[in-house]
C-alpha cells in the first residue's frame, strides 16, 4: 500500500472525496493524485500502485473547458478497471490552488500551469537570465493563485556576487523568502528541502535552464529528472523538460516540474492571466470618473460592487494591498536608479577634477 500522505492527501481532500463518493454512489472509486499528463491519458497514483487512467464518459460529457480536466497535481475518484492496472477517472477534487495562463477572451487555449500547489518556487538563474520586471510579474500572479511563492536563485556558483541578486530579488519580492542555490555544489538545497517536509507540495516555474529539472534531482537523487547538456555559449534553454511531471520527494513532500516558461509568454499584452485581478480592473473601469478613488464618488463601480457582494471585500482588500506594495516598489526603484545615477555623476565630475587639463 502507497500512503498517499506523502503524495500531500490531507483531511480538506478526505472531506471532499466523502461528500462526492457519496453524491455520485462511486462505490469502487479510491482517491488518486494525477503525476502525469499525455494526450487526455493521465497517471494518477492511488493507494494501490499507480495506474494509467482515461475520464469516464459522463465525465468527458460534462467537461466543458481546459480546467474541467484533471491537471497535474489534481486529486481525482479513480475507479479501477477489473484485473487492471488502468483506471477510470469519474471527478476531480475541488483545488486548493489555480495557476493557469490563458489568451484573451478564449476558454479553449487555457494552459494550466499548476493545481492543488502550496509553494510556487520562482526560479531564476544568477546570470543573464535573472530579469527584475518578469520576477515581479511572477509574483503578482502568484500571490493570486492560492499558493505562497518563494523566490529561488539558482547557479549560485557561477557569480562572484551572489548577493547582488540577492538584493535585488529582495527588494522586488517584499517580504517573501528569497533563497539561493548551487545543483552543482549543493549549496543550499536543504533549505529549499525543510520547506517540503509534511507533505507539502511545490511547484517549479521559470525560463527554461534556470535548473529547475536540476534542482529536482539535487533533492531527489541524480538522474530523476533529464537535464540539458552543458553548453557555455548562451544563457538561453532549449526547453530539455516537455512535460508537466509530479514527483515525491524521499524526504517528504512532493514537487511538479514544469517545462521552462518562454520568456514573456505569460506576460505579453495579448495574454492575461486568468488568476490576475482583471475583474476588479474591468470594474474600475466602468465607474463614472476616470480617475476615481473608489473611495464615496459617485457612480464608483468598485463601491457598488461591493455593496451587493459581488466583489468580496477581503479580496478586493488583497488587490488593494497589492498596488500599495507595487506603488512602493516603483519608488524604492526609483530611488535606486536615481542614487545609481547620482554616483554615476559623482564619479564622472571627481574624474574631471583630477583630469590635469580641468586645473586652474
Ligand atoms: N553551474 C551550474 N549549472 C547549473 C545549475 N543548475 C542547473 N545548471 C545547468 O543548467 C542547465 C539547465 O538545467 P535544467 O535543470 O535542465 O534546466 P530547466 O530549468 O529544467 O530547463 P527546462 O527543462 O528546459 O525548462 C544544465 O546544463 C544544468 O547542468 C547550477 O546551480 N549551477
Ligand atoms: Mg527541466
Ligand atoms: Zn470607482
Amino acid at each position: 500500500m502507497i500512503n498517499l500522505n506523502e503524495y500531500g492527501w490531507n483531511q480538506f481532500h478526505q472531506e471532499n472525496m466523502d461528500t462526492i463518493v457519496e453524491e455520485l454512489k462511486a462505490e469502487n472509486c479510491g482517491a488518486g493524485r494525477v503525476t502525469l499528463e499525455h494526450k487526455r491519458m493521465y497517471r494518477v497514483m492511488t493507494a494501490e500502485g499507480e495506474w494509467l487512467s482515461v475520464c469516464s464518459g459522463a465525465f468527458q460529457h460534462a467537461a466543458y473547458e481546459r480546467r474541467d480536466y484533471p491537471a497535474v497535481g489534481d486529486w481525482v475518484v479513480v475507479e479501477r478497471m477489473p484485473g487492471e492496472e488502468r483506471g477510470i477517472i469519474h471527478a476531480i477534487l475541488p483545488r486548493t490552488s489555480l495557476f493557469s495562463r490563458k489568451s484573451a477572451g478564449s476558454t479553449i487555449s487555457e494552459q494550466i500551469i499548476a493545481v492543488n500547489v502550496d509553494i510556487v518556487f520562482l526560479v531564476m538563474s544568477m546570470n543573464d537570465d535573472f530579469n527584475a520586471r518578469r520576477l515581479e510579474r511572477y509574483l503578482v500572479a502568484a500571490y493570486d493563485s492560492g499558493a505562497t511563492p518563494v523566490v529561488v536563485l539558482t547557479k549560485k556558483d557561477l557569480t562572484d556576487d551572489p548577493d547582488h541578486y540577492l538584493e535585488l530579488a529582495k527588494a522586488i519580492a517584499f517580504g517573501t523568502d528569497v533563497f539561493s542555490v548551487s545543483n552543482t555544489t549543493g549549496e543550499g538545497v536543504e533549505q529549499i528541502t525543510d520547506l517540503l517536509k509534511n507533505g507539502k507540495t511545490a511547484a517549479l516555474l521559470g525560463s527554461s535552464g534556470v535548473g529547475k529539472s536540476s534542482l529536482v534531482n539535487s533533492i531527489c537523487g541524480e538522474g530523476k529528472m533529464a537535464v540539458q547538456g552543458i553548453r557555455e555559449d548562451d544563457a538561453k534553454g532549449r526547453h530539455t523538460t516537455t512535460h508537466r511531471e509530479l514527483i515525491k520527494i524521499p524526504t517528504g513532500g512532493v514537487l511538479i516540474d514544469t517545462p521552462g516558461m518562454r520568456e514573456f509568454q505569460l506576460w505579453n499584452e495579448s495574454e492575461s492571466l486568468d488568476s490576475g485581478f482583471k475583474d476588479i480592473e474591468e470594474l474600475a473601469a466602468s465607474c463614472k470618473f476616470g480617475d476615481c478613488r473608489h473611495e464615496s464618488e459617485p457612480g464608483c463601480a468598485i463601491q457598488q460592487a461591493l455593496d451587493s457582494g459581488e466583489l468580496s471585500r477581503e479580496r478586493y482588500g488583497n488587490y488593494v494591498k497589492l498596488q500599495k506594495e507595487l506603488a512602493f516598489l516603483d519608488r524604492k526603484m526609483d530611488r535606486q536608479a536615481q542614487a545609481a545615477e547620482r554616483d554615476k555623476w559623482k564619479k564622472i565630475t571627481k574624474g574631471m577634477r583630477k583630469h590635469p587639463s580641468n586645473k586652474k
